[in-house]
């Protein structure tokens, strides 16, 4: 869709091609942009960038500096990161909805506010590591395609009962679509659908992040938020919600964003169907290691291990076990309590002379791993192999770093 009059509002323009000057100098690029130069730029023309994990660390919610980026296309005007104007913006409700109907910004803002702590994460961060078996296709996130952002606006359900829109048998599936257009004319816009049974009481449609109008570049002024969902069905830029009995036929949908049913061989490309795949809907149980980083030296003596753990939100987190054998032994760690169900479980330990016998006549600790439970007894596969797929989403394997002494 085309974006709206009062674009000239927004604040420092960037280019939408790249020009050599920006490629050859992701800093100057990401600063244009209002992000922080350290971030890890991935890709200058629509805007894709990570955090590194000693940055993501040092927050419990992320500064939209820091936040990561991924657009897959991109709303003209909105690499940057003041807010897009709201003056003009409308939503539309359509499908099996009576009555269908647009939206206008100032009447979402009268309605009742709700605000919820989640962690946003793209479904393919960690994709790098698949790469130990077998390279997957797509942007090559470690661990910073992912943040915690504290969200505020108006809970989809409170939108239909308060303009009392009411839902019509039948309709499954809520998709929703941003004002951004395809990357190349022709292609299929970007456009994702979720189960509307699950997200009839979490959904929120956002208009703040961490207190402040959402910044353009992160989807303002209006933006989908699916507590517990993977970042790529969050959409930004909301311009329609249509409620109906199918999901999306768009590639970005039907095509993409999708993982295997079945386990499937390392470097296979079975064929994409609705029968064999799902969509990257809910976040699996994840947990990872950032203090100390991989690779990172240590004095003998004690020793502080930290990170995060979470999931989709759903079953709470009960444990988060720690070896330090490379995975022969385990030991349960304390956990902090999430800021919301949503959100991040900060866990920590510190070893004191335990921590010694681990230690190799070489200097080297085995790995150091790390790995979560919920309430029914979920968990981490061992190797995040075993969920190989070819776009590489959904890495959720353990965790693990490698300590060197001094
Ligand atoms: N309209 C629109 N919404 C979108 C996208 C997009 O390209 N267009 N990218 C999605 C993907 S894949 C991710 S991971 C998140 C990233 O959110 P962020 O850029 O605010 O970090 O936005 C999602 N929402
Ligand atoms: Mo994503």
């Amino acid at each position: 869709m085309l974006g709206l009059g009062g674009i000239s509002a927004v604040g420092p323009m960037v280019p939408l091609t790249t020009s050599p000057s920006f490629a050859q100098d992701p800093q100057r690029y990401l600063t244009a942009v209002g992000k922080d130069p350290r971030l890890i730029l991935h890709d200058s023309v629509t805007g894709v960038a990570e955090t590194p994990l000693r940055l993501l660390r040092e927050h419990r919610l992320t500064p939209k500096e820091l936040l990561f980026v991924r657009n897959n296309q991109v709303l003209p005007g909105s690499l940057t990161l003041s807010p897009y104007p709201s003056d003009g913006w409308e939503l539309e409700v359509t499908g099996l909805v009576r009555p269908a109907r647009t939206i206008s910004f100032p009447e979402l803002a009268r309605l009742k506010q709700t605000e919820v702590v989640a962690v946003l994460q793209c479904a393919g961060n960690g994709r790098a590591f698949y790469a130990r078996t077998a390279l997957t296709k797509g942007t090559q996130w470690q661990y910073g395609g992912m943040g915690q952002v504290r969200w505020k606006g108006v809970r989809l359900k409170q939108v239909l009962n308060s303009l009392r829109i009411f839902l019509e048998p039948g309709a499954q599936f809520l998709t929703a679509e941003g004002r951004d257009s395809p990357a190349s004319p022709g292609a299929d816009d970007y456009e994702q659908s979720v189960p509307l049974a699950d997200v009839l009481n979490s959904a929120l449609l956002a208009t703040h992040m961490n207190g402040e109008p959402i910044p353009a570049i992160h989807g303002g002024p209006v933006r989908l938020v699916l507590p517990g969902y993977y970042g790529s069905m969050n959409v930004k830029w909301l311009s329609r919600l249509r409620f109906g009995n199918e999901a999306s036929t768009s590639r970005h949908h039907a095509q993409r964003y999708r993982t295997f049913r079945e386990r499937i061989e390392p470097g296979a490309a079975p064929e994409v169907t609705a029968e064999t795949t799902v969509p990257t809907w809910r976040q699996k149980i994840k947990s990872i290691v950032w203090t100390p980083l991989d690779g990172e030296r240590r004095f003998p003596g004690p020793i502080t291990f930290s990170g995060v753990a979470w999931n989709d939100g759903r079953t709470k987190i009960v444990a988060v076990e720690l070896s330090m054998d490379g995975g022969d032994t385990w030991r349960r760690v304390p956990v902090d309590n999430p800021l919301s169900q949503f959100g991040w479980y900060p866990w920590r330990a510190t070893f004191w002379n335990r921590w010694n016998q681990h230690v190799r006549p070489d200097g080297t600790v085995r790995e150091v791993r790390v790995r979560a439970f919920d309430a029914l007894g979920r968990s981490q596969p061992d190797d995040g192999s075993v969920h190989w797929n070819p776009s590489g989403y959904e890495w959720f394997g353990v965790d693990g770093v490698n300590v060197l002494m001094f």
